[in-house]
């Protein structure tokens, strides 16, 4: 057994309680990467590579040590000697390497293969200045970088290098590896690659830099503004660089291991997580080519070894990109993928095709023929994908269409971020649960113990208590520890319905002002990023925190009901808003939100769902059952047919219900005006009238209603209590855990 306190003190070359925290946080950084070496997976045959734009990681000092088996006794050592453990922590900087679901699932999916001591690596960006930081100005989003390289960080620079070829410009990479400890077990590894030439100097005001000077802007950011063609060529360099380094390496550990590249389905699988990597394809039949092998023989050695995830069925989230902008950066794949798509083109009609009449490249296409295996990430998800959406793909490879629900890890969406409540569950059904997520079943038992139940309320009102204080210490605002907290935490996205959940606001301040007073106080939460150049998005942002104004400075309402936009929204504060909620609005569109991975963190926290049929909602509907989660709206099939038959009118709704009326009314009230920008707040009503492309009119009355409902309930405690409990009792199924046993019996077979 290693001596942790000697560990620390050697590093540190002083006694612990002499040193500062920054001493501290240095010494333990470089204590926890030593150790995660020292664990280090021994390679085995076939490994996985997990290729995504995004790996959205949050911090890791507490993350690893968990893993590593020490946290506990880290921070008592540190306590004994004058120091806090949670004040260390906040001097880690967040690296924002991804935007919300898709980001945050790759990384629970590292924890889950190195806990399950499978062989597999991730491969991304090493992106310096990350998605963006979001600062609130004058009530509007604005954008500042975020960069979290510091002298000493996780990063480990290698001497691996790559050449990268782009049309006129040869780039020479450099790869930097970050430890991904696994529970009780291994040490896998998440691969970023960088150039050195990138220069953080080039950015001006905001986010805002020369799109042109591609050796230095590279990889500063997570996906720059492509609402121009400068921004969207970017991105092209941006994907091209990581999926030729990925195919680089992954080529090259694998003549190691023994491959002799003909059989190289037998070393390596490739899951490409979504269509920015999908350039892998054609990149790594390039390669192959060029040690020697015929073109036909690596299409199917390349496509033996992929494998595609899709992540969403909105069409503007599928990538496209026209020709032109192809050969203007990549040339060398030109060839390449007009032979895929002549392939595809004797055989098939011309809507599964890879170029379009257009010329334009469909990069999921590319990605479904010349994949191996094609999965949704909830069973609604994957129907959908099946029934419509990639209907005409279903019809000629069945076979290679599976659903793989998505999952959370719960070391840090149980362990780390809701101790008191993990010490709970230790002491009730055993420990069994954190490598077994199904033994949480074992709490059902307890359903109907009143000293069970009590102790569920005391420990969500201590971490609101502990979410009022950071909040108050983190960004100035005070709440109500007694109020429900109603959270809806996610990216900002129409077909997501903040703007629903926002008008409710407004519905309940009016109804507060005519004298109905409710009987118990709710504060609404929100936290949420736009992308830089979604218009309608940072209306809503603006409309809420015009809201925010309003409500929390009218004396009559404030009591009663308060609104809060958190700023910055990121894995940090997720791990402190998400323990402390009541009710978890995941009130998508039904048919839109792929599977939400936010509403299982929620769930397995104790909080309640008040959502639609949607995504993996539909899931936790069929485990919880009707009692024990609060389901409302329209269901896919119904919107599917919507959109089908173009039926909906949102003015119809809004000339029919006074309530919905007077709540899109106050939009451009005087007093919102007041405070707010004329130019945003109109355009955004004007959207919900003559649009409303995601139905927010169409779901609002039986939504309003439902959330009357559930803050009903919520004041039966005991009843409330045990929804808690089945709710905690059956998340097992969403640990990432199982996801990935699911994708390695089904997919990888490693
Ligand atoms: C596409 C084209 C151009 C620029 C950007 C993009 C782009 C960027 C990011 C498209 C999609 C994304 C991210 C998608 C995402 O996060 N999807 C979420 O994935 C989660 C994990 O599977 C699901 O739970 C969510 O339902 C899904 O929205």
């Amino acid at each position: 057994m290693m001596n942790v306190q000697e560990l620390l003190r050697q590093k540190l070359g002083k006694e612990i309680a002499s040193a500062s925290n920054a001493e501290v946080y240095s010494a333990l950084l470089q204590m926890v990467q030593e150790l995660s070496k020292g664990k280090e997976a021994s390679e085995k045959k076939k490994k996985i590579y997990y290729i995504s734009a995004e790996f959205l990681i949050g911090k890791l000092l507490s993350n690893n040590l968990i893993n590593l088996g020490i946290y506990g006794e880290v921070r008592d050592i540190l306590a004994q000697n004058g120091k806090q453990l949670s004040e260390i922590e906040e001097l880690e900087p967040e690296p924002s390497l991804g935007n919300g679901g898709l980001g945050r699932l790759a990384v629970c999916f590292l924890d889950s293969i190195a806990t399950l001591g499978l062989n597999g690596d991730g491969i991304g960006l090493n992106y310096h200045l990350g998605l963006f930081r979001q600062k609130f100005e004058k009530r509007l989003q604005k954008e500042m970088p975020n960069p979290w390289i510091e002298e000493q960080s996780w990063l480990v620079k290698t001497d691996v290098t790559y050449p990268v070829c782009f049309r006129g410009l040869t780039l020479q990479s450099r790869m930097y590896d970050i430890e991904v400890t696994g529970y009780e077990n291994q040490t896998n590894k998440l691969h970023l690659f960088d150039v050195d030439s990138v220069d953080e100097s080039i950015v001006e005001e905001g986010i805002c830099f020369d799109k042109e000077e591609i050796e230095k802007n590279l990889t500063l950011f997570l996906y720059p503004d492509d609402s121009d063609e400068k921004g969207r060529l970017l991105r092209i360099y941006q994907q091209y660089f990581m999926v030729s380094n990925g195919a680089q390496l992954i080529l090259d550990e694998c003549v190691a291991r023994g491959s002799n590249l003909y059989d190289l389905p037998d070393y390596a699988v490739i899951q490409i997580n979504d269509t920015h990597p999908t350039m892998v394809i054609p990149e790594l039949i390039r390669l192959l080519i060029d040690r020697g092998m015929e073109m036909d023989e690596a299409i199917d050695v390349v496509s033996r070894t992929c494998a595609y995830t899709n992540h969403t069925i909105l069409a503007e989230a599928l990538e496209k990109w026209p020709m032109d902008y192809l050969k203007k950066v990549v040339p060398q794949l030109i060839p390449i993928i007009e032979i895929l798509d002549d392939k595809v083109r004797r055989k098939y009609e011309e809507s599964v095709a890879i170029i379009d009449r257009q010329d334009v490249v469909h990069m999921a296409h590319i990605d479904i023929h010349y994949g191996f295996s094609v999965n949704g990430v909830a069973a609604l998800h994957t129907e959908i994908l099946k029934k419509n959406e990639l209907n005409n793909f279903y019809k000629i490879y069945p076979e290679k269409f599976n659903n793989k629900t998505n999952g959370i890890t719960f070391r840090r969406w149980l362990l780390y971020c809701n101790p008191q409540l993990a010490d709970f569950l230790d002491g009730q059904i055993g420990t069994a649960y954190k490598k077994d997520a199904g033994e949480l079943e074992k709490l059902m038992q307890y359903q109907d113990d009143p000293v069970v139940l009590a102790k569920l309320l005391e420990i969500k009102e201590e971490n609101k208590k502990q979410l009022c204080a950071y909040l108050k210490h983190t960004q100035g605002i005070s709440l109500d520890p007694e109020s429900v907290f109603d959270i809806q935490i996610k990216r900002l996205h129409e077909y997501k319905r903040q703007q629903m959940n926002a008008l409710y606001v407004i519905h309940k301040y009016l109804e507060i002002k005519k004298g109905k007073k409710p009987s118990t106080p709710t504060t609404v939460i929100f936290g949420a990023k736009a992308a830089p150049a979604y218009v309608i998005a940072k209306d809503i942002i603006h409309l809420i925190l015009c809201l925010q104004e309003i409500v929390n400075q009218d004396p009559e309402v404030s009591p009663y009901l308060r609104v809060v936009m958190i700023e910055n929204y990121n894995v940090t504060n997720a791990e402190k808003l998400i323990p402390a909620c009541d009710i978890s609005e995941q009130i998508s569109l039904a048919s839109k939100e792929a599977s939400g991975t936010g509403n299982m963190k929620f769930m397995l926290n104790g909080a309640v769902t008040l959502g639609t049929d949607d995504g993996a909602n539909v899931e936790i509907h069929d485990l919880v059952g009707d009692e024990n989660i609060f389901i409302f709206g329209a269901k896919s099939d119904e919107v599917i047919a919507h959109y089908e038959k173009e039926d909906y009118v949102s003015r119809e709704y809004y000339k029919s219900d006074p309530d919905i009326r007077a709540a899109v009314d106050f939009i451009t009230c005087e007093e919102m005006l007041k405070i707010g920008q004329k130019e945003n707040l109109v355009r955004l009503q004007k959207e919900l009238l003559n649009k409303d492309w995601f139905m927010t009119l169409l779901d609002f009355k039986e939504y309003a209603q439902r959330k009357e409902e559930a803050l009903k309930a919520y004041e039966d405690r005991m009843g409330w209590a045990k929804k808690m409990l089945v709710n905690i009792a059956k998340a097992g199924f969403f640990s990432s855990d199982r996801t990935i046993e699911e994708y390695n019996k089904d997919i990888w077979k490693l």
